[in-house]
């Protein structure tokens, strides 16, 4: 949080950039900052023909996440939600007067019950970026009323289910913002149609273009790292195709947690984590095939900080066996030092550089992917 305050104080804030003038505007600004101190930072930096478009999206995205996220405002009936998520792209996006009270908590719940204000500032936006952010929003919420019915306390089933779970919350994220880039003016019609283009995907997912890989890297970042947290809120995303390779007790994904100190239980966890690891780190070439391709200096920032702070978080978590009994997280100073050296393509492929010969030189010889990561990594240092 140091590091994005520093961050922001360094890019001016909002209100230099958008001269936020009416109090719908100004709601956004400020609930953008108490749900999400780190990406308020990102998006207030950003050129000032797509700051707002982006923040908008990023709310009507969060408001969508916070009806899934909800175990409890809508019964036991999963009919309910998913109706709910069906009809958001309509209700929220073309209804004026549309809220929802008592769902999530806290800033969350604050904004869905004042969303009136995020929906008319999302009406006034032009044409063009309000079409991306209605289309995204309605795939989204029809990829998450896919996993509704389904029993996330497990996890997901298969390596597919999970790639296709992250395509839905995460890939498509990277499908809006880019064509957002491009709708607002500040990259090319070549840019979005390369970004879009699978055929420049390396990575084994087939669903989408190197837009997609972006989005699945952080997000698998993210349900690697907040393994514990998940699990004990009743949710887990991590895969049963992969966890079940490393589980003999109970076949839970609890089991996991936890492990006593020196354990098989704990030996078998830090091979599992390994291997999920592993998997992400494939998405990198992708990631940095996308990032070649952008020319605007702000747009290539917003972009690359949040990159760099997943690949120093899957260094942070490999091998660690903290993340199966607490919270783990990138150190502060660190944080500081890459956000002031991501604003150029040679900034950012150091700090990959850096963590992948890191994260090589921590591989145990005897880990069930050693051989993979190893590869993994050796490809990211060709490229670096
Ligand atoms: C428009 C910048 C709340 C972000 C998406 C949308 C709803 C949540 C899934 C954010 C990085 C963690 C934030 C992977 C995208 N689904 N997790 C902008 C939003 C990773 C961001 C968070 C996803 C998301």
């Amino acid at each position: 949080e140091v590091a994005y305050a520093l961050y922001y104080k360094l890019s001016g804030g909002l209100v230099s950039k958008l001269a936020v003038t009416d109090e719908d505007t100004r709601f956004c600004d400020d609930i953008l900052g108490s749900v999400s101190r780190s990406f308020a930072a990102v998006i207030r930096q950003l050129p000032e023909k797509c700051c707002l478009d982006v923040m908008i999206f990023y709310l009507v995205l969060r408001a969508l996440d916070t009806i899934e996220d909800d175990m409890t405002a809508f019964g036991k009936d999963n009919a309910v939600k998913v109706k709910h998520l069906k009809e958001f792209h309509k209700t929220a996006l073309e209804d004026a007067q549309w809220r929802m009270d008592g769902v999530g908590e806290g800033d969350e719940q604050k904004l869905l019950q004042q969303f009136c204000r995020c929906t008319r500032v999302f009406q006034g936006l032009e044409p063009k970026p309000r079409a991306v952010i209605a289309d995204v929003t309605r795939r989204m919420a029809d990829g998450m009323a896919e996993f509704v019915g389904k029993d996330l306390g497990e996890g997901t089933q298969t390596i597919d289910e999970y790639n296709r779970y992250c395509y839905y919350v995460a890939g498509l994220v990277g499908e809006g913002l880019t064509r957002l880039f491009h709708a607002c003016g500040y990259e090319s019609a070549q840019f979005e149609q390369r970004a879009l283009d699978p055929a420049l995907v390396t990575a084994q997912h087939k669903q989408g273009g190197l837009d997609k890989s972006m989005g699945l890297f952080l997000q698998k970042t993210n349900i690697i790292r907040d393994y514990l947290e998940d699990y004990v809120d009743g949710r887990a995303f991590w895969p049963k195709e992969v966890w079940s390779l490393y589980a003999t007790d109970t076949k839970s994904l609890g089991e996991f947690a936890y492990p006593k100190p020196g354990s098989q239980v704990e030996a078998r966890a830090l091979a599992l984590l390994n291997h999920l690891v592993c998997d992400a780190l494939e998405l990198v070439p992708d990631c940095l095939s996308y990032m070649t391709l952008i020319t605007h200096p702000d747009i290539f920032r917003f972009c690359a900080i949040p990159q760099v702070m997943a690949i120093a978080t899957l260094d942070k978590v490999y091998n660690n066996k903290d993340v199966f009994s607490g919270v783990v997280k990138v150190r502060k100073g660190l944080a500081v030092k890459m956000i002031m050296t991501c604003g150029t393509m040679g900034g950012i492929k150091a700090w990959f550089h850096e963590f992948a010969v890191e994260i090589k030189r921590r591989t145990p010889p005897s880990d069930p992917s050693a051989v993979r990561t190893y590869a993994a990594c050796d490809r990211i240092l060709t490229l670096t």
